[in-house]
């Protein structure tokens, strides 16, 4: 197979070529063996919840048309769907429990590995959960939040305090009506695996009820957690420089990539490699330093905040493997592929997994405590020097690299939007009511094999900046931008349209900001609420002229994001559809009639050029709502109305 059909990025096809060339089997030869992939299973009409089964619906419309238990399509397809919806939730709001652990454990310890670098932000995020702030220690406010914030996973009664400081009123009423105002984190999960049971729940539309609860609770719950602690305990992110693709990894140095999504340990890896023994230790060794580089989300974590260079996103992490330089591939959770394991037994790489929830075969298990944090950096770390001279002599990194800013957040956005002295999201709308920004793109979610890698994200991005459509990008998407150079702020004299480039090059913001990890499309969120708050654009959500897109979408953890944003009134469009097209009542409900219900709405297009101007048409239909469409007719002034401008 032709490389240049498996992936758009130059460094990838070198590797991926390698890689056949020394017959090594990648993600892409595994997507070919499992072809054709079971069309069942791709309609959603495969129910094996319990032994009766497992069921499956004729999709022809022919005998059988409902499970054992009579159980229809519509309702299999639901109950299908509910479930990835509880693993992704689960995925990202445990994330955020852990964080919150490790909080906890930076406020009650007066000697942890962990401390807060942010207290500005630890008191608005306080305040928003109605703490007392004046006249507190530091600590004290900490110790509040911790326990108010531990209580949103497993609280019986009320409702998340998140979702209802956050988003809009306008939204959370119409939450309120639908009955789907999310409770506590864990309840909405544990409350899919009831419904979905055997013999529980069969009504299609009251299963999606549960899944938009359950992807709210994640949201503006799990994820929103995850992302605020994160900015209280390791920093909140501000624009910084960095690195992105395969160059990123060195030849002469000790090559560590942290892959996964949680910053904890990360964070601290970042800081220990920078130490004088270890760094002493590397160059006796023969290395000229040690080079920390990062994969995916973890990469995302520590970009964000340390401008920590990143070696590629998801389909690229046997391909950093292949080069041959990796010592160690330093995992958590989520999105590592188990194939790292037998892989990396071919190398001198050593994989390391560090989480009681993440073991793969053929690797090194070093369970990570936060209690002992550097010390087991430091373990890893000089098992990574000891490493570097079992490397063979023939290895072969690709020179391909770019250069991107990463660092924008929900606070420090309308700085860079308004300039030092507008600390208002003010210019920001004002420049998309004045149609010089049409709106706003979240660009997000991961790759897939089905297609080419990054082709989707990066045709769709460029389609809608020359458009005029600013992107706000997270996860696998934003690795992908920056590697083609969109995060820098000269492409937007390449790729924008002239409104978009004028903003851009008067603020100096690259047309894609990077906004963090797959958790950080919380941070997406806050904008959004932000943007409503300033006013001029609608009370709601659902009222922006913004869309949402995951391109390349693969895990659970995006079929929750995408359920999020369309609860929160956001039109979202992904490539390869969701596994319900079997299931008619239930794909027009998702992809129309949810929109009378929440304001937003899924479609489904694999062609990104079709799918941008797709988000497009949404946009400008937006506007036209608002009515900001509308031409305004040159005015002359006279002097009195120039005077009055100008107090103004
Ligand atoms: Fe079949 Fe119903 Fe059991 Fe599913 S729950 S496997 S449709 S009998
Ligand atoms: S890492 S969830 S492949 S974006 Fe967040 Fe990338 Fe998707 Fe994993």
């Amino acid at each position: 197979m032709d490389p240049k059909k498996r992936s758009s990025d130059k460094a990838s096809q070198e590797m991926i070529g390698r890689m056949a060339e020394a017959g090594q089997q990648n993600a892409w030869d595994r997507f070919e063996q499992q072809e054709p992939q079971c069309g069942f299973g791709k309609l959603g009409l495969c129910c094996r919840n319990c032994s009766m089964g497992p069921c499956r619906i004729d999709p022809f419309e022919e005998e059988p048309q409902v499970g054992i238990c009579g159980a229809t399509a519509d309702t299999i397809a639901a109950r299908n769907l509910l479930r990835m919806i509880a693993s992704g939730a689960a995925a990202h709001s445990d994330h955020g429990r852990d964080v919150a652990h490790t909080f906890k454990m930076a406020v009650e310890s007066d000697s942890c590995d962990y401390m807060i670098k942010d207290e500005l932000k630890l008191r608005e995020v306080a305040a928003r959960y109605d703490i007392k702030i004046e006249g507190r220690e530091t600590k004290e406010i900490a110790a509040d939040l911790s326990d108010a914030v531990m209580t949103e996973f497993g609280k019986q009664e009320g409702t998340l305090i998140s979702a209802a400081v956050y988003p809009p009123p306008a939204r959370q009423k119409v939450w309120k009506e639908l009955g789907v105002t999310p409770r506590s984190i864990d309840r909405e999960i544990v409350e899919i695996m009831h419904r979905t049971h055997i013999g529980v729940g069969s009504d299609y539309k009251n299963l999606i009820k549960q899944g938009l609860r359950a992807c709210l609770a994640d949201g503006w719950g799990g994820s929103l957690i995850a992302t605020e602690l994160s900015d209280i305990l390791f920093g909140s992110p501000s624009p910084i420089r960095f690195g992105a693709n395969l160059g990123v990894l060195d030849e002469k140095q000790v090559n560590i990539v942290v892959h996964g999504h949680e910053p904890t340990l990360s964070d601290i890896i970042v800081a220990v490699s920078a130490e004088g023994e270890l760094v002493k230790m590397a160059k006796d060794k023969g290395a000229e330093g040690i080079n920390l580089a990062g994969m995916c989300c973890t990469a995302n974590e520590i970009l964000m905040r340390h401008g920590i260079p990143v070696a590629g996103n998801f389909l690229q992490q046997e391909l950093a493997v292949m080069t041959g330089v990796v010592e160690v591939m330093l995992v958590d959770v989520q999105c590592i592929m188990p194939a790292l394991g037998s892989l990396s037994n071919c190398f001198h790489t050593k994989l390391i997994t560090t989480s009681p929830k993440c073991k793969i075969a053929g690797a090194e298990h070093i369970e990570f405590h936060e209690d002992r944090a550097v010390e087991t950096a430091r373990q890893i770390i000089k098992i990574a020097i000891e490493n570097f001279e079992k490397r063979e002599s023939k290895v072969r990194v690709p020179k391909m690299m770019e250069h991107g800013i990463a660092g924008f957040t929900t606070e420090n956005i309308f700085y860079h939007l308004g300039g030092q002295f507008r600390a208002s999201y003010r210019p920001l709308n004002d420049n998309i009511i004045n149609g010089r920004i049409r709106g706003a793109a979240g660009v997000v979610g991961c790759n897939n094999p089905k297609q080419v890698h990054d082709y989707g994200h990066l045709t769709m991005i460029k389609e809608l900046i020359k458009n005029n459509i600013l992107v706000v990008s997270t996860g696998c998407s934003a690795i992908a931008a920056a590697k083609e150079g969109l995060m820098r702020p000269e492409a937007a004299a390449k790729y924008c349209g002239k409104g978009l480039h004028e903003v851009c090059e008067t603020v100096g913001i690259p047309p894609v900001l990077h906004v963090g990890s797959c958790v950080d499309n919380s941070r997406i969120l806050t904008i959004l609420a932000n943007v409503v708050a300033e006013g001029g654009l609608g009370d709601d959500i659902s009222d922006l002229p913004v869309a949402g897109a995951a391109p390349e979408w693969m895990s659970e953890k995006a079929v929750s994001i995408g359920m999020y944003f369309v609860a929160s009134g956001v039109y979202t469009v992904i490539a390869e559809p969701l596994p319900i097209l079997g299931a008619p009542n239930l794909t027009r409900y998702l992809t129309d009639e949810i929109e009378k219900d929440v304001g937003g709405k899924w479609a489904f297009e694999r062609d990104p050029i079709k799918a941008a101007r797709m988000m497009i048409e949404h946009i400008e239909g937006k506007r036209d709502a608002l009515g900001i469409n509308v031409e305004k007719e040159r005015k002359l002034y006279d002097m009195e109305e120039r005077r009055a401008l100008a107090v103004e």
